[in-house]
Formats: structure tokens, sequence, C-alpha cells
């Protein structure tokens, strides 16, 4: 299995150890926030990284933050810059991610993940916590963020985002992994109805709010996208979730592409990239790493 995980009597948990270190605007880690500094470190195709994608891209922080991307496939040293010339990063100037986490003086063991983000300085990551990440782009870099940025976490909306998210993190983001990778027909069979269960939840909330929490976009739906986007690509067939696609759910379709579309969340997704990585790079459910042509995904250019 490529995902970090480990199996729980053939249930599938994710491992959720990971570096401690933040970058903030005071330094208290050793890393304050400084423009230039840092690289983001991505691939297309994983949607843990894709919140941190968007939430770069929804505050403006492309010109303080760079962005390096991994090629969507690899073999067991994980992650590589294979689309960069000559295969290496032009900016950390090494050919694989697992060169920055093995910097580390620490010798962090839990393994190569993205999102991960890069001290140029030294070429060591310094986090690799993708939720962490994205709330400190959005309350640490304020100062470098553009001047319209939404405010993506208020206040006042905070606790039912921590609600909402949560939920949708164990039934959904995570749901969908618990699902392709059960080894045990119990564990499929629990994580795909909680799974659509949850579907349902969300399909009913969203069928009379253009938002999963208040009235605008928040890091709720942050959470929940990057799924919806790989849902009919890949988590419907290789995952084997396929009780219905997403095209299926009119409420959740919709949301779905008014956000590609109204947010710009369009232009950060890479479909060849998401199909070829999980069928491709998850062999032992997919052993011959033969990629679907299908399904049509034009209907996402449709507002
Ligand atoms: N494990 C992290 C998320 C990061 C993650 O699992 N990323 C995957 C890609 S979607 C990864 O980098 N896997 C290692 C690999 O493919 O070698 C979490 O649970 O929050």
């Amino acid at each position: 299995m490529a995902d970090k995980g480990t199996y729980v009597e053939d249930s599938y948990e994710r491992d959720t150890r990971y570096i401690p270190t933040r970058i903030t605007a005071d330094g208290r880690d050793g890393f304050a926030v400084e423009p230039g500094r840092y690289r983001l470190v991505v691939s297309r195709a994983c949607p843990w990284a894709h919140r941190t994608i968007l939430t770069r891209q929804l505050l403006g922080l492309e010109d303080v933050l760079s962005m390096g991307v991994c090629g969507p496939t690899h073999d067991s040293d994980s992650w590589t810059f294979d689309l960069d010339a000559g295969g290496v990063d032009p900016v950390l100037g090494i050919p694989r991610l697992k060169d920055a986490y093995e910097a580390r003086p620490d010798g962090y063991k839990p393994g190569v993940t993205v999102p991960a983000i890069v001290d140029t300085t030294t070429g060591q990551v310094v986090t690799n916590d993708f939720d962490q990440i994205v709330r400190d782009l959005v309350t640490e870099w304020t100062e470098f963020q553009r001047p319209d940025a939404p405010d993506l976490w208020p206040d006042a909306l905070r606790e039912e985002i921590e609600e909402v998210s949560g939920l949708v993190y164990e039934d959904v983001n995570n749901g969908v992994y618990r699902c392709g990778f059960a080894g045990r027909q119990e564990s499929y069979d629990r994580a795909y109805d909680q799974l659509f269960a949850r579907l349902d939840w969300l399909e009913e909330r969203l069928s009379d709010a253009d938002y999963l929490v208040g009235d605008q976009l928040t890091l709720a739906d942050i959470r929940l996208w990057p799924t919806l986007v790989r849902f009919d690509a890949a988590y419907h067939g290789h995952f084997k979730c396929n009780r219905n696609k997403l095209t299926e759910m009119p409420a959740l379709w919709a949301y779905a592409r008014r956000l590609w579309h109204d947010h710009d969340f369009g232009s950060t997704v890479n479909f060849e990239h998401i199909k070829s990585h999980y069928y491709g790079v998850h062999t032992d459910i997919n052993p011959t790493g033969i990629v679907p042509k299908g399904p049509d995904l034009s209907g996402w250019e449709v507002r």
C-alpha cells in the first residue's frame, strides 16, 4: 500500500503521526513565516496535498510560497521530481522528496508523504501535517495574503467547521481509503455503508445550501472537495465505492461544479495525474497497473 497506513484486523488505519514543527509568524519552532524561504511539495494526484494547493491559491500566496510538483507515479522510494528538467526540483536541487525527509536530523521514520513543506535554507522537511499546514496558511501567513483574501476559517463558524470537517474526514476523506484498502469483506462493507450514509447526509445538507457551513466558502469545503473531484475518476472504480457516482447525487454534483467554476478550483485539477497515480501505484489492489479509459469527465466543464 503506497499510502501511509497499517492494518488493524484487516481494516485500514491511517497513520497520523506527523512532524510536529510549524511555520508561524513568530517563528516559535525555529521556522518563521518568510517570503521565498519555503517550498510546498505536492502531487496533483493526492487529495491531502490538494487541500494545501487550494488554500495557497485562494489566499494568493503563490509568490511567497513556491510549489514543487512531483510526478504522479513512483516506486517504493516514493515521490520524485520526474516532471522537472533532469528529474531534479529546480529550487531544492533534489530528485526525490525522500532526500528532504532524510535531511532531517531526527531521522523521521513514518514515511515520505505529500504535502510537505521544505525549508530551502536547510533542505529539510519542516512539516507534513496537511491540516496544520492549511490552518497555518490561513492564520500565520496573513501578512502576505492578497488584500481581498477570503476568511476561510471565520471565528463565528469555527465550531461548526470543526464538527463537519471531522465527520467528513472520518467517513469520506478517509472512508474511501478504508473501502479501497480493506483486507476483509466486513471491513469493506462497514466502510462502504459509512461512506454512503455520510454522502447522503451531505447531499441533504447541500440541497438548500451553497456551502457546507454558513453561506461562504470555508475550510470545511476545502476538506470535502478534493475527495469529490476524485470520486468518479478513481474511488468509484479503484476503491470500489460504487453505490453511485458523484454525478448521480444532484446536490453534491452541483456543489462540486460550482466550486470548480466559481472559486477556480478546476485550475488545480489534473485528472491524468489522479488516475495514473491511484491505478498505477497501488499495485496491491490493481496488480496490472492498467488505468481505465473512462469515465467521461467532461461534465466538470459544464457550469
Ligand atoms: N498520511 C497523511 C496524508 C498524506 C498522504 O497519505 N499522502 C499520500 C498520497 S495521497 C502519500 O504521500 N503517500 C506516500 C506515497 O504515495 O509514497 C494523512 O493521513 O494526513
